[in-house]
């Protein structure tokens, strides 16, 4: 049902530029009290935090940071596939609260013949974890690529954390840990959840003594780039942050409702948002807000947007204006030299002056072994250029 629901949403949406509404965009630097924001200071302590609150209030609901005790426990698979290249071990997150708790596995590859810590790259995925990594052609979690080139691959699979499924969503923490969200309006739902889990991943790098958590990426294809956008932002921890496809509630800028809208992902997806956010439903300018405020707000940290252009259903165009915004903030609040296309097209390359990376391949919607080459070509420049960022 949902699969032919989608369908038709894809075939009826708006493709047509010259029916772009005309722009009113929120200005990145006046606060929702009207104040000018000129300096770092003030983007910090006033324009930043309400940006995210609000964000929070309207759209991804409220992410809960408390919990009681977490304890790891490490299995090592009999079977790993990427035997030559890396170890294998799966962790057994064990999150509790108030008694209750929630077992997330991480599973993780690290460089095999590498001795001290390595940067890593954390990927949320909506896929089903134990046949990315069974499958050594499927290059969604391309761990050859990423493991090959000195990095660790970590992944964990949603399911643990908060189903992608209407009816399940809740069978996790949910249910186990924040029970008190489902009550609140705007309390945390889907996309809240997986950035809470890949957070608890962090926690576990943090202490991993092969693990360089200084440099840490968090990725996400489309629904997962949408948590990973929000979860960057929520969380300073992460140096780098990857939208690979974002689109409508990620990246793209949801005012120019090209492709998916706000209200068709609240109808398909209702599981995804807080409850706040059926308000926008085909009202997408009275949304206090928009998604470049969301990247603007993962400044001065890395972050890195990624489009394929027959992905018209996640509005490529509307992702690139959004980072080209966004970008604004590196360059004039932070002072960095950022390098972007000048116009939307294709740009085959990724860019790498600054903080701010981009691509836009050609093809369809999918995480691909090409975007995790031009993401780690990024990722590496970034780390050589800018060993602090
Ligand atoms: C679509 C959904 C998009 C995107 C995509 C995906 O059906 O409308 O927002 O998240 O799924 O995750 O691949």
């Amino acid at each position: 049902l949902v699969f032919s629901h989608c369908l038709f949403a894809q075939q009826s949406a708006n493709y047509d530029e010259s029916k772009v509404p005309d722009l009113v965009i929120p200005d990145l630097f006046v606060s929702f009290e009207g104040r000018r924001i000129k300096s770092i200071e003030d983007w910090e302590k006033i324009r930043r935090p309400e940006i995210i609150q609000a964000f929070a209030d309207q759209m991804y609901g409220h992410l809960p940071k408390d919990y009681d005790q977490m304890a790891f426990e490490a299995r090592f698979p009999a079977n790993n596939p990427y035997g030559n290249l890396a170890d294998y071990k799966i962790i057994e997150l064990k999150v509790s609260r108030k008694g209750n708790s929630q077992i997330i596995p991480l599973h993780l590859f690290t460089p095999k013949l590498q001795k001290g810590p390595v940067p890593v790259v954390l990927l949320i995925s909506h896929r089903a974890v134990d046949q990315l990594i069974a499958d050594m052609e499927d290059q969604f979690f391309d761990i050859q690529q990423i493991v090959g080139r000195g990095y660790a691959a970590a992944v964990f699979d949603v399911e643990y954390v908060s189903p992608d499924d209407k009816e399940r969503f809740a069978d996790g923490i949910l249910k186990t840990l924040y029970p008190e969200q489902m009550q609140m309006p705007n309390g945390m739902r889907g996309l809240g959840s997986w950035a809470w889990g890949a957070m608890r991943a962090m926690d576990y790098f943090e202490q991993d003594p092969m693990i360089d958590h200084t440099k840490a990426a968090v990725v996400g294809h489309s629904r997962g780039g949408k948590a990973a956008l929000w979860c960057g932002a929520n969380d300073s921890r992460w140096s780098v942050t990857y939208a690979n496809e974002s689109g409508c509630g990620g990246a793209a800028l949801s005012r120019r409702k090209f492709g998916e809208t706000v209200e068709r992902i609240n109808t398909v997806f209702p599981y995804w948002f807080t409850d706040n956010f059926d308000l926008y439903n085909g009202k997408e300018e009275t949304l206090p807000f928009d998604q470049h405020q969301l990247i603007a707000s993962l400044a001065p940290r890395t972050v890195y947007i990624a489009s394929a252009m027959e992905d018209l259903w996640a509005d490529p165009k509307g992702e690139y204006l959004s980072l080209k915004l966004a970008s604004t903030t590196y360059s004039q609040i932070y002072g960095k030299q950022i390098e972007l296309p000048e116009e939307y097209e294709f740009s085959p390359h990724f860019h790498h002056k600054g903080s701010v990376g981009y691509h836009l391949r050609s093809g369809k919607h999918d995480l691909t072994g090409e975007d995790w080459s031009k993401f780690l070509d990024f990722f590496e420049a970034s780390l050589r250029l800018f060993p602090i960022f």
